[in-house]
């Protein structure tokens, strides 16, 4: 099949997915089209059968916004036409669904598939504003194939918008013979010389992850246990994190490491991952972290309960009951046997239900199904 594939190419789990899904498209012989106005983060390297088509967004003095909806919409007619797409694949629905039917509209009689999938405050958050609604319930309807990440997410796209459409699952996903526990003794030792517990966070640092709960939690279990407390990423929240580290007088023993490009050796040094979001439809930080044999403590909100199996990979808490997580945090790592328990859990479920062949072999499917429609 030839598929183009649009997405955001930051920093953030829809790019991720789109990006690691189409390598593992590219490597079963499918031809593969990025078209996003930066190259995905993932597409490091070259790799046979990818190719990547850059949206030029011109300014005019005129414009005060940048116009990317019409700029990607003329270079996917532009790569579907002389590449002979049989589908452009958008991956979080604003604008690229939108684009999408554009593009197959200009396309007039050249047959093109969308299939859009929803990723998350794509459905739950921003396309909610009645200055995206319509558009985006109009998108999503027109769409040739939807996909939501998880069964929390397609419940919320139907009634949200109020769409009558066979929306199929088809949630995130891990190379687990990439994610997995790896030696990492000396990391341990720099980031805990002493044998401290290390607790983990990766995120993009928006309000909705509450960040700061993730500090309140670690300041609860390092009042019980010498701990340290890892902080991967950036975003919005940062400042007040580490402001709120000050005033808690624990900044020593917090890192705020910032964006990094690798890290399952941060996650196997690691022994507890905490996700303590306001809004989730998957969490793949946190199915990355159960792949390396991390334990995850998280909300329970959105797509977390479908991936967190309270009790035997992890523990679950209501929003904001920072003393309920820090207690199943001490829990767990003060039980040893519970916690290699917990461990292995993890890799099980990583291993069994979100292994990367697994889901490609639906994405695969369920291509070849909207084709045959
Ligand atoms: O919706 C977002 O916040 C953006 C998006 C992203 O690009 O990071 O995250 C969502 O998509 C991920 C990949 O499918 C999911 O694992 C995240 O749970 C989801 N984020 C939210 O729902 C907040």
């Amino acid at each position: 099949m030839r598929i183009g594939i649009t997405c955001y190419p930051t920093y953030g789990g829809s790019g991720v997915v789109a990006s690691e899904l189409g390598k593992a498209l590219a490597e079963k012989g499918h031809e593969i089209h990025f078209i996003s106005y930066a190259m995905p983060m993932r597409l490091d390297g070259f790799i046979g059968n990818i190719f990547y088509h850059e949206v030029e967004i011109s300014s005019y003095p005129l414009f005060d916004f940048p116009l990317y909806t019409p700029a990607l919409a003329s270079k996917i007619v532009e790569v579907a036409r002389f590449e002979k797409l049989d589908i452009v694949h958008a991956h979080y629905a604003i604008p690229h669904a939108t684009s999408a039917y554009l593009a197959k509209q200009i396309l007039g009689n050249q047959p093109l598939k969308i299939v859009t999938t929803l990723h998350g405050t794509d459905i739950t958050l921003v396309g909610l504003e009645p200055s995206y609604l319509p558009v985006m319930k109009f998108s999503i309807e027109q769409s040739d194939g939807v996909t939501a990440v998880s069964r929390f997410l397609k419940e919320k796209t139907l009634t949200n918008y109020n769409i009558e459409k066979d929306i199929s699952v088809i949630t995130n996903f891990v190379d687990i013979n990439k994610y997995k526990r790896g030696a990492s003794p000396e990391i341990r030792k720099r980031i805990a010389p002493n044998g401290e517990k290390i607790l983990i966070h990766i995120s993009n640092f928006r309000p909705v992850k509450r960040v700061q709960d993730v500090i309140k939690i670690f300041d609860l279990v390092r009042k019980k246990m010498p701990s340290k407390l890892l902080l991967v990423g950036d975003g919005p929240e940062r400042s007040n994190c580490e402001q709120l580290c000050r005033k808690l007088k624990i900044e020593n023993d917090v890192q705020f490491l910032g964006k990094q490009l690798e890290i399952i050796c941060l996650l196997s040094a690691s022994d507890l991952f905490l996700i303590p979001s306001q809004s989730e439809s998957f969490g793949l930080s946190a199915l990355e972290a159960m792949a390396c044999e991390t334990p995850v403590v998280s909300s329970s909100v959105g797509g977390l309960p479908e991936l967190v199996v309270h009790g035997e990979t992890g523990y679950i808490a209501e929003i904001g009951d920072v003393e309920r997580m820090a207690k199943y945090s001490i829990e767990l790592l003060t039980n040893d046997a519970r916690y290699k328990l917990f461990a292995a859990n993890s890799r099980k479920r990583a291993v069994e239900k979100f292994d990367k062949d697994i889901i490609v072999n639906q994405y695969e499917q369920y291509y070849q199904h909207v084709l045959a429609r």
